[in-house]
């Protein structure tokens, strides 16, 4: 049997959820995993190239942090790991998937691939390839939010940034730099490490003296909260906690989320190193089928209604393929185009 680390308890009478709250956090956690599982099939299908790196199982996390912000105000960086994050900002199917298929209408126009997805409109501030090279962007617009409100009096000015990255990341530089920073200068960001056990192969137990990330907001003197990161609302109510910390000047937050992704590192990756018992347990805890399962046992919602949400997010993930294949390359005399930030 694998041991694992207990999971945080989540107080579930403090939940307050109308029903329109919860079918908008299945949606968006549907429209991930369904996004994701047609991924798969259109890269073994040799629709897109390099690198693709899945969500699946994560979802509660991504949704449960960005459906709490404000959308197309509040800034989000993210990882290699991007399309949920973009998803949960807004970024539609269509303008994903085209970006996956490296077409002119994908929304970094082609250029980026699954790992730079880019929406200024969404305020999504990137995926990045490089292992934490997001911290220290986002940690800036945290920055010049702070900046424009506090020295240029633009009282407008009060977005919060998230920033999402994995246990591996925690163990990099600009992690302890940008927390240093933060907390320092009590900057509106929310540091999110989605601890999902594992870097590519190696096991966060194996390569952190500390394995307990969020402890390490400590030091900084920074509020470090951990959350069962496979349950949908305890990811909300710590989201809405640092989010109003963060608003009304009181610094940063780092969110450790325990979580698992159902597959491998990418879809290049075998899946041989962690074990069958392991992937059993995180299986057994899906965040989707534990939202239904809440939302029927409370009448928010019955099985017929979810069924159709279901439908209705397949339809919409298989309408994004079609644009996507129906949509041009981007022409070879543009190579350099929107290289700078002028284009
Ligand atoms: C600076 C840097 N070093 C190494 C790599 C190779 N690499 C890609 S993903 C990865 C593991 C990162 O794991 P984690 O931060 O836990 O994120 P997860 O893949 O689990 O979401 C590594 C080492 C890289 N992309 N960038
Ligand atoms: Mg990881």
């Amino acid at each position: 049997m694998v041991s694992e680390r207990t999971l945080p308890e989540f107080n579930t009478t403090s939940i307050q959820l109308t029903q329109e709250e919860g079918l908008m956090l299945y949606e968006d956690m549907t429209l991930g995993r369904l996004f994701e599982d047609k991924c798969a099939e259109m890269y073994y299908r040799g629709r897109m190239f390099g690198f693709v790196h899945l969500y699946n199982g994560q979802e509660a996390v991504s949704t449960g942090i960005i459906k709490a912000l404000r959308p197309d105000e509040d800034y989000v960086s993210s990882t290699y790991r991007d399309h949920v994050h973009a998803l949960s900002c807004g970024v539609p199917p269509r303008e994903v998937m085209a970006e996956l298929f490296g077409k002119e209408t994908g929304c970094s126009k082609g250029r980026g691939g699954s790992m730079h997805l880019f929406s200024e409109k969404h305020r999504l501030l990137g995926g990045y390839a490089f292992v934490a090279e997001g911290i220290p962007v986002a940690t800036g617009a945290a920055f010049q939010s702070k900046y424009r409100r506090e020295m240029m009096g633009d009282e407008t000015a009060d977005q919060v940034t998230v920033c999402f990255f994995g246990d591996g990341a925690s163990n990099n530089g600009q992690f302890f730099e940008c927390l240093n920073m933060a907390a320092l200068w009590k900057l509106p960001i929310i540091y999110v490490v989605e601890n999902n056990k594992w870097a590519i192969g190696m096991a966060h137990n194996r390569a952190t003296s500390q394995p307990e990330i969020y402890k390490k907001a400590s030091v900084f003197d920074m509020v470090g909260v951990e959350v069962d990161g496979m349950d949908v609302l305890a990811v909300r109510k710590v989201a809405q906690e640092a989010i109003a910390r963060a608003r009304a000047g009181e610094g940063p937050t780092l969110i450790e989320a325990l979580t698992y992704r159902f597959r491998g590192h990418s879809l290049a990756d075998p899946d041989e190193l962690r074990s069958p018992d392991e992937k059993q347990f995180w299986g057994s805890k899906d965040p989707i089928q534990r939202l239904e399962a809440y939302l029927i046992e409370h009448n928010l919602a019955n099985q017929s209604e979810l069924d159709e949400i279901k439908q209705k997010v397949q339809a919409s993930v298989d309408d994004a393929v079609k644009f996507a294949e129906e949509s041009p390359e981007p022409d070879p005399k543009e190579l350099y185009r929107y290289v700078f930030a002028e284009d």
